[in-house]
């Protein structure tokens, strides 16, 4: 029987491209181009699946002009509002993303991030880079504690819930906002508030864990960025459109926040430029899931999908 024909948009792992290779007639990308919308329509002709990527834009547009033969389009990635799920469906076409997989790696970027914003750490790699080290002064490069503090969460799906168990072991108390109260066993003694506003005055740090889309576009902003005590940490490691970027880059310029730390931004690559040169910034280019295991395993889950569509199934992780 003829192999699937699979489009590849983004050069993946070896791992995954190992068995990619293996198990469909594919168009890889070795040299990782950019695609723009009509490389995506152009490169899916013929094709009887895709395997793309969170930096794909799939529009009502582009998925207008799919070709009937392609049914399943799986992303590397667990958020999906790059792909218009509505559009999709209206085509009969399958979306897959890749849950489960990803949450512990992007847990720990997050306590990266928190531990990175709070303990000074790019004014110290850039001390000691910069060769201005004399020595050790006792009052300078004072970061703040986690130990008795309140870290706030929102969005306390698989990734809060993971940076939730982390945070507890370096002595935080959570509370958290979500849009549904957990469950006693799933919310390990975290209090629950109704609403965002309820929840940003007791927080000396806020982990932003929600996805992104409009639901949740600019839900920390200059009003609800005011509620968070002086002093206060902001972490994102989940979409740069829940933040306000000129409201938060004014609050970081004023010290009413301490520090931010941020994986993830509006516009990715092109980040707004004021965060280039805020010294209580903690920058890092979306790298939550980056880890060897991980990247495979969101590849392999991927595959699963699209495996399991090949073979006349329902692929396990189907959005639409
Ligand atoms: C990826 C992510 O780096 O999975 C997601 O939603 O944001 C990241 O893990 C990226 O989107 C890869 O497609």
């Amino acid at each position: 029987m003829a192999r699937p024909r699979l489009l590849v948009t983004r050069k993946l792992p070896d791992a995954v491209e190992a068995r990619i290779r293996r198990d469909f007639d594919a168009v890889l990308n070795e040299d990782d181009r950019a695609h723009g919308p009509e490389d995506l329509v152009r490169l899916a002709q013929g094709m009887d699946g895709v395997l793309t990527c969170g930096t794909e834009r799939w529009t009502p547009a582009v998925i207008e002009a799919l070709p009937d033969r392609l049914r399943i389009v799986a992303s590397f990635s667990v958020g999906y509002e790059h792909l218009d799920l509505a559009a999709f469906a209206k085509r009969g076409i399958i979306v897959t993303n890749t849950p489960d997989v990803l949450t512990e790696a992007t847990a720990d970027v997050a306590m990266l991030c928190l531990l990175g914003a709070a303990r000074r750490a790019w004014e110290s790699q850039m001390l000691l880079r910069e060769r201005r080290w004399d020595r050790p002064k006792m009052a300078e490069l004072l970061g703040l504690d986690l130990r008795g503090r309140v870290l706030g969460i929102v969005g306390m799906g698989r990734i809060g819930q993971a940076t939730a168990r982390r945070a507890r072991g370096f002595g935080m108390t959570i509370h958290y906002h979500n849009r549904r109260k957990l469950p006693d066993e799933k919310a390990q003694g975290a209090v629950y508030h109704e609403t965002l506003d309820s929840l940003l005055p007791s927080c000396h740090f806020l982990s932003l864990n929600s996805p992104g889309g409009a639901e949740t576009h600019h839900l920390m902003n200059a009003r609800t960025l005011a509620l968070l005590p002086p002093g206060a940490v902001l972490v994102n490691t989940a979409r740069g459109t829940l933040v306000d970027d000129a409201a938060l880059i004014a609050a970081l310029r004023s010290g009413h926040l301490f520090a931010a730390g941020l994986d993830v931004f509006a516009g990715e690559p092109a980040i707004h430029a004021a965060y280039y040169d805020l010294p209580n910034c903690f920058l890092l280019p979306h790298i939550g899931s980056a880890t060897v295991e991980t990247r495979d395993g969101m590849g392999f889950r991927a595959l699963d999908n699209l495996d399991a569509h090949f073979a006349g199934l329902r692929a396990p992780d189907a959005l639409t």
